[in-house]
């Protein structure tokens, strides 16, 4: 058995994130009571209480609780953040979107509530979500709260999400290529994860080289998500065939394995994680266990 020393104690990553997201999802809960009109509440309810891995919310908490910030400051934001990211799913699941039936392994927003309902539903969680950071976070100075507005206000829009959306769509069909792989990625996925991190070390209270150690971190995360993401397309894809072929297989969507074959997208998603650590190398190796381990998660993961 592996010997622990005294900087590398013993860590439950798991239990780390079941227990955090057990206290994201009832706050979560809490934050949108049904109440008339029933029905959007519900279609908010339904999307947002689906039951995603609550990533966002975690990193959130992570980044804070890393800086020394207590977790009760920065649940209205950790809950604004999936509020933000259940938007942009029920929105990218869209007839006029990715036309897709099934999310977070149920009927879409739109297949249940109509195409109306979900784009209200979509629309009402980003008002609330800024509402409830403004309203609802106690024990900070209202400058940390609006650097925090700042950054996902920024996430969001046309510099963030909506960008990669965007550029995403208008790529459709077309083979790009690398730096514009990563603008799609950067923007769709990494952009909110960042924000997410740096809301935390702000609301943590932060100073501003801390704030930009998690800022690198955050994004270089977010990138690694998406480059593990095609890696498990194609590996899955391999496995599956004789079944069926695998989803990258019959898309003309450009992946990393694609442009720069699977052992450098590999070596990529090594490279990344490696960032990611040295970044948080400047931490005390305790408190930063828990966003260690979520940038290990997410590279080994096998699905
Ligand atoms: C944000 C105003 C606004 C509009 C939406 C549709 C759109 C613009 C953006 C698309 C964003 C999108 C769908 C990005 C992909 C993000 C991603 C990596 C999703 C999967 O995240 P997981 O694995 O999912 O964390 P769970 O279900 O676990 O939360």
């Amino acid at each position: 058995a592996k010997k622990q020393t005294h900087d590398k104690q013993v860590f439950d990553f798991e239990e780390y994130m079941i227990t955090k997201a057990k206290t994201v999802n009832k706050a979560l809960d809490d934050a949108i009571p049904v109440q008339e009109p029933i029905k959007i509440h519900e279609a908010m309810r339904y999307s947002l209480l689906a039951g995603g891995k609550r990533v966002r919310p975690m990193l959130c908490i992570a980044a804070c609780e890393l800086v020394g910030g207590k977790e009760n400051v920065v649940m209205p934001t950790a809950c604004a953040v999936e509020m933000i990211h259940t938007m942009s799913l029920i929105h990218d699941d869209l007839p006029c979107m990715d036309n897709d039936d099934l999310r977070r392994g149920k009927p879409t927003s739109h297949k249940v509530y109509g195409e109306d309902t979900a784009v209200l539903a979509g629309d009402a969680l980003l008002s609330l979500s800024f509402e409830h950071v403004a309203a609802r976070t106690i024990g900070v100075s209202s400058d940390l709260v609006v650097r925090a507005i700042v950054e996902l206000g920024n996430a969001v829009g046309s510099e963030g999400l909506v960008a990669g959306q965007i550029v995403d769509m208008d790529s459709e069909g077309k083979l790009v290529d690398l730096n514009h792989l990563e603008y799609i990625h950067v923007h769709k996925t990494a952009k909110l994860l960042e924000a997410a991190g740096v809301c935390g070390a702000i609301l943590g209270g932060a100073n501003s080289a801390d704030v930009e150690r998690v800022r690198r971190y955050s994004r270089c995360i977010g990138l690694l998500f998406q480059v593990v993401d095609d890696i498990l397309d194609v590996t899955k894809s391999s496995e599956e065939l004789g079944k069926t072929a695998g989803k990258d297989l019959v898309t003309d969507k450009t992946t990393y394995p694609k442009l720069m074959g699977l052992e450098k997208a590999r070596k990529f998603a090594d490279q990344l994680v490696a960032q990611a650590l040295e970044e948080l190398s400047y931490f005390d190796p305790a408190k930063a266990a828990p966003l260690s381990h979520l940038a290990k998660y997410i590279a080994y993961r096998q699905n």
